[in-house]
């Protein structure tokens, strides 16, 4: 979809779901990601899991992040990350998901369980950006050389 970085790998990875055709909340988030510093590889919308996994190994950014707000968020999200999981070079990315991941407008607990008991480091809910930042402020960037 679109990239911040020239010759350097990006330090992170963004992308949204499978079913996902929603692109703003990419470029916002992409947006919020560079303001920090980081440079960002945004994969954008219905992206398929292969390919996600594709980027992973190729790039090795130190962190992916998950968008979704279609409301198939959590199964999309599900198998987007057992698909990451499976690879033991992927094992120690940091991986965070987020966005409106069901549609019941409610933070789900037993979902967001299950998603970190598949292997997300965080599940962010829809107004967590503040945290969101957070994270991603603690985690390294990479220059552009
Ligand atoms: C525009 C829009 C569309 C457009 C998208 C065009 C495009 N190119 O993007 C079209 C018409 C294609 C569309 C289709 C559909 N849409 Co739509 N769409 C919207 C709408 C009106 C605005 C979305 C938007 O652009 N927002 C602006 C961005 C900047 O904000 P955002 O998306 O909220 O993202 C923010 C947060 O979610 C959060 N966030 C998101 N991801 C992450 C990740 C992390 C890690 C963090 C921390 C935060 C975070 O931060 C983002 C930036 O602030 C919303 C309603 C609304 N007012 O939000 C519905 C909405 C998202 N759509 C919805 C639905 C159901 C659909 C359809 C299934 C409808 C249908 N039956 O066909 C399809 C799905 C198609 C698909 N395959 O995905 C629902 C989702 C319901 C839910 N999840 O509970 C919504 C909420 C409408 C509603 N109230 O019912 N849609």
């Amino acid at each position: 979809m679109n990239s911040s970085y020239a010759d350097a790998a990006p330090s992170v990875l963004l992308t949204g779901t499978s079913s996902d055709a929603h692109t703003w909340n990419l470029v916002h988030l992409q947006l919020v990601l560079e303001e920090i510093g980081h440079t960002v590889e945004n994969l954008g919308p219905c992206v398929p899991e292969d390919l996600v996994v594709r980027s992973c190994l190729d790039l090795r950014p130190a962190l992916v992040v998950v968008s979704s707000v279609n409301g198939h968020g959590f199964t999309d999200g599900l198998r987007l990350i057992r698909a990451l999981r499976a690879r033991p070079e992927l094992a120690g990315t940091t991986v965070v998901i987020g966005g409106k991941l069901v549609t019941d407008g409610l933070r789900n607990v037993g979902m967001v369980r299950r998603l970190t008991a598949a292997g997300y480091d965080r599940v962010f809910d829809d107004g967590e950006l503040a945290a969101f930042r957070a994270l991603a402020a603690r985690t390294p960037y990479r220059a552009v050389s």
